[in-house]
């Protein structure tokens, strides 16, 4: 029934949803409003409208890959996803992702709130904004997140059949699969690189230590269903002001091992640390882009403290409920099981981060906070070193004791 879909227009907009309630409710009548298309992610559309009375969000599938035009059509299910994995999400942890206004699913188009005046966190590591509640605000997402979409959490009838809804989301998985585990490591026509990296590129698709990580990693994202994941949490699906944190598109959620979002925005995190360089060298030798690391730490332990807590405290699901530990051992037992969950979630944690670091150097879809260094030389400078520290993650995850020596070992590849 897609046949009746047809992409807006910031000219056609008004015209085509005059008539929602939920638009009218909060702008006025569409004459009033305001328009434009300010979308610059790889896939969609996005739409502020203004009126004097307020502002929305259109966010709309088109049916092809934005970043590469029409030769990559893809489905416009991924808003219907989108919208499952925002109501989820939004339960899990109020308040922190765009409030859900409407849902189209034969249009393909959310209506959400306008986020303002918050920044894209891409923009705001690069301009070397502190961001004084950022790392809580996001350990918190990650805690309640990834406990509450998971076994430990929820029933069997629940859990199920929500398993089985973002079963379905098998084109975006799909695009994981190949964009993340397999690409960066092999020839493909879809990798680009900067220039100066073909060293690099080349050692990436004969070191056999990083390609075993990355089937192993990749086998454990496909096979490993532990909780419904954002699926795509870097640092362009976070927007910010100096008190608040969202996380925005939700479109690749599925079912998937924890340590992958907090490995995808961990990795993101260390590529904003090591592009510091580029973007402000004398704030780098003065040590100033250290606050970067220091925004790292928090985010793990904040999600390490959440998740212990929600852990004692909300336990319910089919995983261990409160009662399977009800005897002598307890609560040692129960105690001991989460340190093992937890020192597990750690090494996926560095295994994925190491991977989303190569991905977004060697890969189709980049990091602005590396992108926007003019000077090439000065770029592949800070992208060798967020490789050399990505192949350590990967490679060497079950040696890597805690976030501290981590980022201690990031702080001295930096500074050569
Ligand atoms: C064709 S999609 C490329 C990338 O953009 C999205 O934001 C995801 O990160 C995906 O891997
Ligand atoms: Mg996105």
């Amino acid at each position: 029934h897609k046949s009746r879909y047809e992409p807006l227009t910031a000219r056609a907009l008004p015209g085509r949803l005059a008539s929602l309630k939920s638009m009218g409710e909060h702008l006025g009548p569409a004459t009033s409003w305001r328009v434009r298309e300010v979308g610059d992610g790889n896939l969609n559309l996005v739409f502020i409208v203004e009126s004097d009375s307020g502002s929305l969000v259109i966010k709309q599938a088109l049916p092809y890959a934005r970043v590469v035009g029409e030769s990559w059509p893809m489905s416009l299910d991924r808003t219907f996803f989108e919208y499952h994995a925002l109501t989820r999400l939004l339960a899990r942890d109020p308040g922190r992702l765009p409030a859900l206004i409407h849902f189209d699913e034969e249009q393909a188009y959310l209506v959400m709130e306008h986020l303002h005046p918050h920044i894209i966190l891409r923009k705001a590591l690069t301009g070397n904004i502190r961001l004084p509640h950022l790392g809580e605000h996001l350990g918190r997402y990650l805690g309640r997140t990834l406990f509450r979409g998971s076994d430990l959490s929820m029933n069997t009838a629940e859990r199920k059949s929500d398993l089985a809804l973002f079963s379905r989301n098998v084109e975006l998985a799909g695009i994981t699969e190949d964009l993340f585990f397999t690409d960066p490591f092999m020839t493909h026509p879809r990798n680009q690189h900067t220039p100066g990296l073909e060293d690099y590129a080349r050692a990436a698709r004969e070191d056999m230590d990083l390609k075993l990580a990355a089937r192993s990693l990749k086998a454990k994202f496909c096979n490993c269903a532990e909780t419904l994941l954002h699926g795509d949490l870097h640092t362009g699906s976070i927007m910010v002001t100096e008190t608040d944190s969202r996380v925005i598109d939700a479109e690749f959620a599925v079912y998937g091992p924890m340590g992958f979002d907090i490995g995808s925005l961990l990795g993101n995190f260390w590529l904003a640390f090591f592009a510091q360089k580029g973007h402000h060298p004398d704030d780098v030798a003065r040590d100033r882009g250290g606050w970067i690391l220091e925004v790292i730490e928090t985010i793990w332990e904040s999600f390490f403290d959440e998740f212990s807590a929600l852990w004692r405290r909300e336990r319910t699901g089919i995983l261990g409920g409160r009662e399977f530990f009800e005897d002598a051992q307890r609560p040692l037992g129960s105690e001991i099981a989460l340190q093992q969950l937890l020192k597990q979630i750690w090494q996926d944690t560095l295994g994925f981060a190491g991977i989303e670091m190569h991905r977004r150097i060697l890969g189709l879809a980049h990091a602005a906070e590396l992108e926007t260094i003019a000077n090439v030389e000065e770029r592949a400078a800070c992208e060798r070193k967020s490789l050399m520290m990505g192949r350590v993650l990967a490679a060497n995850r079950a040696a890597l004791p805690d976030i501290r020596s981590v980022n201690r070992m990031a702080a001295s590849m930096n500074s050569t």
